[in-house]
């Protein structure tokens, strides 16, 4: 098998290309990270130098990959199947890299910022960042929720790269600021992409390390 991935089945953005790989049956082998071990971390850091994951390691063609979206854009390229994750159409693959990045920078990042701000020591949180996370959060729903009125995914009728980036967002956005009954287009639209069997896989397999995330109970 000549594509690894290294990532951990907590880590939102090692979701979005495993997604990506289970759309396409596409097959590889998977190292989990250990950030808190030392031999996990420096053997991960000679592979990601900013510790960040995933990372994918294609052996066959003797290439790194680093960053979740360009690992999806990789396998699309290299190692494509029936699902087309970035339409041939060019303004159509701008929309899924448009929608892509709205997912990364405006959902996930203040989410990040919410979750993380919980795993500091008490005397080191910032209240005022939090709050602020939580209005651009917010502000995303509000824009998701004029965008998903008349669509299935996040850019139409199509199952595409940027509804592997959704995925993650919206699982982990809706558990630190929810959606409640506000973003109704929103809400259906997390709903669906929950019992997409692609996404599901990736939360059965999150279900031991669930316990580790500290919005669990709220
Ligand atoms: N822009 C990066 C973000 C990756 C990222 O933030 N990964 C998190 C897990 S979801 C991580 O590696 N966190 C470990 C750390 O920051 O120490 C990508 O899209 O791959």
């Amino acid at each position: 098998m000549s594509l690894t991935m290294h990532l951990h089945p907590l880590a939102s953005f090692c979701w979005k290309p495993l997604i990506a790989f289970y759309e396409n049956g596409t097959p590889f082998a998977a190292v989990i990270v250990d950030l808190g071990d030392e031999q996990s971390r420096s053997a991960f850091l000679r592979i990601s130098p900013t510790g960040k994951m995933p990372a994918l390691r294609d052996d066959a063609r003797d290439r790194t990959v680093l960053e979740s979206t360009i690992v999806v854009e990789y396998l699309a390229a290299h190692y494509p199947g029936p699902v087309d994750l970035i339409p041939a159409d060019i303004d159509l693959a701008l929309a899924v890299r448009q929608a892509d990045r709205f997912y990364d920078f405006y959902v996930q990042a203040p989410m990040q910022k919410i979750v993380g701000d919980r795993l500091r020591p008490q005397d080191k949180t910032d209240p005022f960042g939090v709050e602020e996370a939580r209005g651009q959060l917010r502000n995303a729903y509000a824009i998701l929720q004029q965008e998903m009125q008349s669509k299935s995914w996040a850019t139409g009728e199509a199952f595409t790269m940027a509804d592997c980036a959704a995925a993650p967002a919206l699982f982990y956005a809706n558990k630190v600021e929810p959606l409640g009954d506000k973003y109704p287009a929103v809400k259906r639209y997390h709903d669906r992409l929950l019992q997409r069997p692609s996404v599901a896989r990736v939360i059965e397999e999150a279900q031991p390390y669930f316990k580790f995330f500290p919005y669990n109970n709220g």
